[in-house]
């Protein structure tokens, strides 16, 4: 059995999760991987499926989301973020060796980014399947970033761009900037930018399950309004 990371309990169930108000936003192309390469780069692309042709990875590990929930044993598969970089990006896009950031964006509006560094690490997934199964819509598809050493947060569902910039240069985020630590790390519980993640713990702690309830209940109802609509 893994430890988990301070200040964090165990779940016993992958809740669909976020801010709240990304609770009714989906992915607009949930069957269509495609990611976009921008920022200091030296051709910006669109690239169409992505993983197509690169080795893939089945990984076992734990989820952490910063408002202290953590679940145990998820399966991933997919690319390791590394070699998406080194066989897809560099030769099409080459970024700049000063882009040493990168800000990430889903196709619901989310926003982070982390270093390069961390993405590179040999535990970052560009995962398209979760416990033997197509990502759902829920948990990201068509594509999703796995950082399983960073908060929840670093592990963008639908992911559909990487801008490569210089670290004076910065990235978005979609929650308040401090939330978002910059590196995140759960070992060090970098929970975020200004308060300590002891403090955050118990300030987050207490959202969770309103924020869970939000969110099921909008799943539910995206899949309703689906029923109802032809299929095509
Ligand atoms: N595109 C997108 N990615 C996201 C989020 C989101 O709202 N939108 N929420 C983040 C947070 S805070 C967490 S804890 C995890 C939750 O993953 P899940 O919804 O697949 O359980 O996704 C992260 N990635
Ligand atoms: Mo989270």
């Amino acid at each position: 059995m893994t430890t988990l990371p301070p200040g964090q309990h165990e779940s016993a169930l992958f809740h669909r999760f976020g801010l709240t108000h990304f609770a009714k936003r989906f992915p607009r192309y949930p069957d269509s991987p495609v990611l976009r390469l921008c920022g200091a780069v030296s051709s910006e692309r669109d690239i169409v499926d992505p993983l197509e042709g690169l080795p893939r990875v089945s990984q076992v590990s734990d989820f952490h989301c910063v408002t202290t929930w953590s679940v145990r044993g998820l399966v991933w598969e997919g690319v390791r973020f590394r070699d998406v970089f080194e066989r897809v990006v560099i030769p099409r896009s080459a970024p700049h060796n000063s882009a040493t950031l990168v800000a990430l964006k889903a196709q619901d509006g989310a926003r982070t980014g982390l270093p390069l560094e961390d993405l590179l690490d040999p535990s970052v997934l560009v995962a398209d399947r979760l416990n033997g199964e197509p990502l759902s819509v829920d948990h990201g598809a068509p594509l999703r970033l796995v950082a399983p050493r960073h908060y929840g947060y670093k592990s963008v569902k639908s992911l559909c761009e990487l801008r490569f910039v210089s670290p004076d240069a910065g990235y978005r985020t979609s929650a308040f900037s401090f939330m978002d630590h910059p590196r995140a790390r759960v070992d060090l519980e970098e929970r975020g930018r200004v308060l300590p993640g002891a403090l955050l713990r118990v300030l987050y702690r207490p959202l969770i399950r309103g924020t869970v309830r939000r969110f099921a209940e909008a799943s539910r109802q995206r899949e309703g309004a689906q029923q109802g609509k032809p299929a095509h």
